[in-house]
């Protein structure tokens, strides 16, 4: 009964998204302002709003009302238990698709033993974490599929963490909003509780049975198979947990936050 809606909900994201890249082109083509139009009447903003949709700022706002009600809704639905589709070994994707809001000569260049993960907000435990102790602990890998909102899936392999067990362990409070995390490059992003704590949100440290590489997120990236691919950061640095909307790169320019894939 989930599965229907669920489609529905996440289609209705990448809906929302396509028509502010629209937006973004300032709607001055004919085909575009169609195809907006179009988009609009599909995700039925018109009777949300109640505000004309003749102008940017307008639209601008009513696709921002829309994409939190989206949110709330895909919060709503998203069932901790239900496990994403896993895949056999023969269907990963080799090589692996890169992708980043940056060109891959801007990858940034971390220093194994330098590193420190910072762990602040709603936690017990505040100390930075090595490389060499988050190795330490439990690991799992798991096979699942990236979903990507640029068109793109690919099939991969990740290896580390549970996220929930790393969360236990610094003392996360369990019913707070958010965790968000800041990254080497200067992207950021932020997921719900629920979904930091499913089965399948691994601190992941490696990448098709290798040490993560600089490309796909070294030294440590977050992989959630219940998420599109804007919402799994790579090469973090902090993980803050908080009651405070942290938004996200992309999410603050439009994207729909809960971004269930
Ligand atoms: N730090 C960081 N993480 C990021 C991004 C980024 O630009 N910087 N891009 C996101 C997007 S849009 C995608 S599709 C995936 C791509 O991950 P990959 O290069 O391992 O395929 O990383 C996500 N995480
Ligand atoms: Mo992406």
């Amino acid at each position: 009964m989930i599965g229907k809606p669920q489609w529905l909900v996440a289609n209705g994201g990448t809906i929302l998204k396509d028509a502010r890249q629209e937006l973004g082109r300032r709607i001055e083509h004919p085909a575009r302002r169609a195809f907006l139009q179009r988009t609009l009447s599909l995700g039925g903003v018109s009777l949300l709003s109640g505000c004309a949709l003749v102008d940017a700022d307008s639209v601008e706002t009513a696709l921002q009302r829309i994409s939190r009600v989206n949110d709330r809704v895909q919060g709503w639905l998203f069932d901790p238990r239900r496990l994403a589709p896993t895949y056999p070994e023969s269907m990963i994707a080799r090589p692996f698709p890169f992708n980043a809001f940056h060109g891959e000569d801007e990858i940034p260049t971390i220093d194994e033993n330098g590193y420190r993960l910072e762990v602040s907000g709603l936690v017990a435990d505040r100390h930075p974490w090595t490389l060499a102790e988050l190795r330490a602990m439990p690991r799992t890998d798991q096979v699942t599929r990236h979903i990507c909102v640029e068109g793109w899936s690919a099939v991969g392999k990740w290896g580390g963490v549970r996220f929930s067990d790393f969360l236990r362990r610094i003392g996360a409070d369990p019913h707070a909003k958010y965790v968000g995390f800041k990254c080497a490059d200067d992207y950021y992003t932020s997921i719900d509780m629920p979904t930091a704590l499913h089965p399948q949100t691994l601190l992941a440290l490696t990448h098709d049975g290798r040490t993560l590489p600089p490309r796909h997120g070294f030294p440590m990236k977050l992989r959630m198979p219940t998420k599109l691919g804007y919402k799994n950061p790579k090469h973090i640095q902090a993980i803050f947990v908080t009651n405070t909307y942290p938004g996200g790169y992309w999410e603050d320019q439009g994207y729909n936050w809960f971004g269930g894939s």
